[in-house]
C-alpha cells in the first residue's frame, strides 16, 4: 500500500484554494485545506462550505463516469455507454460531414463562468475555422475590460490598501454572497477602520450594511449616477488638475457632456438622496486615494453597460485615481504565455473571421472590434485575449440554428455551462437545442442541458486534473496547482477531449503537449518557475508597480498610457469611429417623468404590480445552477427566493414564504417571497434554479421550468447595448402577483 500527501486545489469557485489530499493507492481518502500555499488564509477555506464536496464528488453517484450516447429521441433520457474512441470517432465523423456540407462555421460552442480551462476548446474551434464561440463575453466582466482598455490602454484592477485607500466604492457587486475569497473578509475588517465605504446597490445587502453610505440606486440609472458624480466633482473644482492637464485627453468635451447632470435632477432620476450624492462625490474626489470595484449590477444592465463603465473610468481619471497606490493598478501583460496565443485566435481563417455573426450588429464585440482595440491600444505592445471579446451573440447563434440565417449552425459543443438555466430566454435555448443535428456536452453530471445531448462526455474535476487560472489573460497573475490523482473511471480533462478531436481533424502540429499538465508546463516556460515550483506556491503574481505611465522609454520620455494619444482617453476617437459616443452619455434628456416617478400600484383586476426585475443576485452556498443536489445545501436553502421590500410585499398581499408569480414579456416563473430592506420598485429573484431530483428527460428536464429566472429574460439585440451587445439581467420591467 502507498500513502502520500498530495498538494492539489479546490475548483468550486474561481479562487482555486490549495488543498492537500491523502492518497492511498491512487484513491483519495482525505482532503484538508493547505494554508502553506495560496491563499495562505486559513479562514477562507475554513469558512467555505464548498470544499468538503471535493472528496464526496470524486465518487458521487451523480457523476458521469463514461461517455454516453443517446439512444432514444433527443431528451428521452435513454443512453448507452460507449468507449471514448467510439464517441470521438463518431463525433468527428458527424462534425466533418456537417463541415463539408455547410462550412466550419456550422459548428458553434458554448462556455460559461470561469470553471474550466477554455483555451483548448477555442484552439480547436479556431483551427477548425469557426468564429462561433458563445460565452459570457457580453455580460460578465468583459464590458469593463473593453472600456478600461479603450480609456486607459489596458485593463485595471482595484488596489485596496488599508494604509492608503481613503474611500472604497463597491458598485453593483455583493461580495458577501459572491466572493468566497479573502476580499469579503477583508471588507468586513476595513469597515471597522476609518476607510469610507460606499455601496451602490438597489438592495441593502450584507455588503451595503457595512457601508458608511448606501446609495439604493434605481436599476438601470448607474450611468446617470456616475455622470452626476462627475458633474459635482467638476463643478466643485475637486479634480486632480495636474493629472487632468498632463494625462487626460478630451477633458473639455467631458465637461460639456456632464453639464446637464445637475445633482437635484440626478438624485431624482436615480432615486437617491441629493445630499448623499454630494457626499459620495466629495469622498471619492477629495481623499488620499479612492478605489472602486464593480460587478454584475453594472455588467448586466443592458444598454447602459458601455457608457456606465466609461463614466466610471472618467471618474477615476479626473480624480487622479489611476495607477496610484490605494486606488487602482494598471495590470501588466503576463510573463507566461498569452491567452491570445494559447487560444490561437490568429489561426482563425479569413473565411472563419468573415463568418463572425456579430460584425454588422455589434462593431466592438467582434473580430474587427478586437483588431480595432488592438490597434488603438498598441503603444505598449500587448494583446487582449480574443475569445471572450469576440464571442458570438447568443441571439444570432440561436437564429442561425433555428432559421439557418445568415447560414446554418447545426452543431454545438457545450463545455462547463448549463445554458438551459444560465443563458437568456430558456424557451428559445430549448427550441434551438432541439433543432441541432449534433449536441455534445462535456459535464460532471447530468444537467437539463446535457439531457438534450447526443453525447455527454465525462469531464475530470478538481483533484483529478491540474488547474490553472490566469485572470482571463489580462494580468500577470496565475494561480492553480496539480492533480492529486489520475481521473477516476473514464473521465478526461477538457484539454484531452479537444486535443483528441483536434487530432482527428489533422491539427496534430498544434497539439504538441500530450496532456494538460505538459501543456501548462509549456505555458509557464518563460517565467522563472517550473510547473512543479508553481504548484508548490500556488500563485505567480509579481507586483505590477504603480505610475507606470511615468516610466521612461528608450528615448528618455515618459512612456504614457497604451492608448493612441498616450493619455487617458476621456474622449475616444476610436469609439466614435465605431458609431459610439466619444464621451460617456446618459439618457437624462430622454428620460420620461413616468420612468422614474412611477407610483407602485396594483394593476387592473388585481393582476399584479409592475416592478423592476433583477435576475441573478448571487447567493451562497450555490453557484449559478450548481450544487443544488447537495443535500446539506438544499436543507439550508431549500427554495428559490424573490426578494422584495416589506411595503411591496404588503401591497402584493404576501408574507415571507408565500409564492409569487413573476411575468415579463418573455415568460413567467414562480418564487418564494423573502422580504429585505431594498427599493420598493425592485424584485430580485434567484437564478439557476432546478431540481436535480426530478426526471432528467423531457418534459421535466430536471424540473427546470418552474423557477427558472431565465424564462423571464431575453438576449435580443433589440434594446441591447449597441457596441458590445450586452443584454439585461436586471432592471427588467415585470408584473408580480401572489401565486394562486
Ligand atoms: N454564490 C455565488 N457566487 C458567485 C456566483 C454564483 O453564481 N453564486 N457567480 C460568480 C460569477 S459568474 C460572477 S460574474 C460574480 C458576480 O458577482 P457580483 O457582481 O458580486 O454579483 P452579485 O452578488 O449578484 O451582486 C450584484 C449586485 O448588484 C445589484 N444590482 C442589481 N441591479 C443593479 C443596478 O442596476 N445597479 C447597481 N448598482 N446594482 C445592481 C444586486 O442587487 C446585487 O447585490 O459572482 C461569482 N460568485
Ligand atoms: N438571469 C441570469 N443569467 C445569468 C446570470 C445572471 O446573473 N442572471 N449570470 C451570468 C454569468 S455572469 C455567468 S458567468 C453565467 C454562469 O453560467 P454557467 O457557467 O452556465 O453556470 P453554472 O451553473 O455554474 O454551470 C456550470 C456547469 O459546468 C459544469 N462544470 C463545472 N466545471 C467544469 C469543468 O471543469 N469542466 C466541464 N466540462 N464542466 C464543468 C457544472 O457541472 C455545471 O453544470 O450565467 C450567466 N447567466
Ligand atoms: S473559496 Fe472557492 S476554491 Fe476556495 S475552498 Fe471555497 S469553493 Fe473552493
Ligand atoms: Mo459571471
Amino acid at each position: 500500500m502507498t500513502r502520500e500527501e498530495k498538494p492539489t486545489n479546490c475548483h468550486y469557485c474561481g479562487y482555486l484554494c490549495a488543498l492537500v489530499a491523502t492518497v492511498e493507492d491512487g484513491r483519495v481518502i482525505d482532503i484538508q485545506p493547505d494554508t502553506s500555499r495560496y491563499p495562505y488564509d486559513e479562514q477562507v477555506v475554513r469558512q467555505c462550505r464548498r470544499w468538503h464536496m471535493n472528496l464526496q464528488d470524486l465518487d458521487a453517484p451523480e457523476r458521469i463516469n463514461y461517455p454516453i450516447r443517446r439512444v432514444g429521441e433527443r431528451g428521452s433520457g435513454l443512453w448507452e455507454r460507449v468507449s471514448w474512441d467510439e464517441a470521438l470517432d463518431d463525433i468527428s465523423r458527424r462534425l466533418q460531414a456537417l463541415v463539408t456540407e455547410h462550412g466550419a462555421r456550422t459548428v458553434a460552442s458554448a462556455i460559461g463562468g470561469p470553471h474550466a480551462t477554455f483555451w483548448p476548446l477555442h484552439r480547436f474551434m479556431n483551427l477548425l475555422g469557426s468564429p462561433n464561440n458563445m460565452g459570457i463575453g457580453q455580460i460578465c466582466w468583459n464590458p469593463r475590460i473593453w472600456m478600461d482598455a479603450i480609456t486607459f490602454g489596458w485593463s485595471i484592477e482595484a488596489d485596496i490598501d488599508p494604509g492608503r485607500t481613503s474611500t472604497l466604492v463597491v458598485w453593483g457587486t455583493n461580495p458577501a454572497e459572491s466572493d468566497n475569497s479573502a476580499f469579503w473578509r477583508s471588507l468586513v475588517r476595513l469597515a471597522k477602520t476609518d476607510m469610507n465605504i460606499i455601496v451602490i446597490d438597489p438592495r441593502r445587502t450584507q455588503t451595503a450594511a457595512l457601508a458608511d453610505i448606501w446609495l439604493p440606486v434605481r436599476p438601470g440609472t448607474d450611468c446617470e449616477l456616475a455622470l452626476g458624480l462627475l458633474h459635482i466633482i467638476i463643478e466643485k473644482g475637486w479634480i486632480d488638475a495636474g493629472f487632468v492637464e498632463e494625462w487626460c485627453h478630451g477633458y473639455d468635451e467631458l465637461v460639456e457632456a456632464v453639464r446637464p447632470y445637475k445633482p437635484a435632477r440626478v438624485a431624482e432620476v436615480c432615486g437617491v438622496p441629493e445630499a448623499d450624492l454630494l457626499e459620495v462625490a466629495r469622498l471619492f474626489a477629495c481623499g488620499n486615494a479612492s478605489a472602486l470595484v464593480s460587478g454584475r449590477g453594472i455588467d448586466q444592465s443592458g444598454a447602459a453597460v458601455a457608457p456606465t463603465h466609461r463614466a466610471i473610468a472618467c471618474l477615476r481619471a479626473i480624480t487622479g485615481n489611476v495607477d496610484k497606490p490605494g486606488s487602482c493598478v494598471l495590470t501588466q501583460a503576463s510573463d507566461f504565455a498569452w491567452e491570445v496565443d494559447l487560444e490561437m485566435s490568429d489561426a482563425l481563417s479569413t473565411e472563419g473571421r468573415a463568418a463572425c455573426l456579430n460584425t454588422p450588429f455589434t462593431p466592438l464585440q467582434c473580430y474587427a472590434g478586437c483588431d480595432g482595440v488592438a490597434a488603438a491600444t498598441s503603444r505598449l505592445r500587448r494583446r487582449l485575449p480574443i475569445r471572450y471579446l469576440a464571442s458570438a451573440h447568443p441571439s444570432l447563434v440561436w437564429k442561425a440554428v433555428l432559421e439557418g440565417e445568415p447560414y446554418p449552425i447545426r452543431a454545438l459543443i457545450v463545455e462547463a455551462t448549463n445554458p438551459l438555466l444560465t443563458y437568456a430566454d430558456t424557451k428559445l435555448v430549448h427550441r434551438a437545442l432541439h433543432a441541432l443535428d449534433l449536441l455534445v456536452v462535456l459535464e460532471y453530471r447530468m444537467t437539463p442541458t446535457a439531457s438534450l445531448a447526443d453525447y455527454v462526455l465525462p469531464a475530470a474535476g478538481a483533484i483529478e486534473r491540474p488547474v490553472f487560472q490566469a485572470h482571463g489573460g489580462v494580468a500577470n497573475i496565475a494561480y492553480g496547482g496539480d492533480a492529486a490523482v489520475e481521473p477516476y473511471y473514464e473521465r478526461r480533462t477538457d484539454y484531452d477531449v479537444f486535443r483528441e478531436l483536434g487530432l482527428r481533424f489533422g491539427q496534430d502540429e498544434w497539439w504538441p503537449a500530450a496532456s494538460l499538465r505538459e501543456a501548462l508546463a509549456d505555458v509557464l516556460a518563460d517565467i522563472p518557475l517550473s510547473w512543479e515550483d508553481f504548484c508548490m506556491r500556488g500563485i505567480y503574481a509579481p507586483a505590477p508597480g504603480f505610475f507606470k505611465h511615468l516610466m521612461l522609454d528608450d528615448a528618455g520620455s515618459p512612456q504614457g498610457f497604451g492608448t493612441a494619444t498616450g493619455k487617458v482617453e476621456l474622449a475616444s476617437e476610436f469609439l466614435s469611429e465605431l458609431g459610439g459616443e466619444r464621451v460617456p452619455r446618459g439618457r437624462l434628456g430622454a428620460m420620461q417623468e413616468a420612468e422614474h416617478r412611477r407610483d407602485i400600484v396594483m394593476l387592473d383586476n388585481n393582476s399584479g404590480i409592475g416592478l423592476l426585475l433583477d435576475t441573478g443576485a448571487r447567493k451562497q452556498p450555490y453557484n449559478a445552477s450548481m450544487y443544488l443536489d447537495n443535500p446539506e445545501f438544499r436543507a439550508r436553502y431549500p427554495r428559490p427566493l424573490a426578494q422584495v421590500s416589506s411595503s411591496t410585499a404588503a401591497m402584493l398581499g404576501v408574507v415571507d414564504g408565500d409564492e409569487v408569480l413573476v411575468a415579463t414579456r418573455t415568460g413567467s416563473a414562480r418564487f418564494y417571497v423573502q422580504t429585505l430592506v431594498m427599493r420598493d420598485d425592485v424584485i430580485s429573484v434567484d437564478y439557476g434554479w432546478w431540481d436535480p431530483g426530478q426526471p432528467m428527460a423531457e418534459p421535466d428536464l430536471g424540473g427546470m421550468w418552474q423557477h427558472n429566472a431565465n424564462v423571464l429574460t431575453t438576449c435580443s439585440l433589440q434594446g441591447a447595448e449597441p457596441l458590445i451587445g450586452s443584454w439585461s439581467y436586471n432592471g427588467i420591467p415585470c408584473v408580480v402577483r401572489r401565486a394562486d
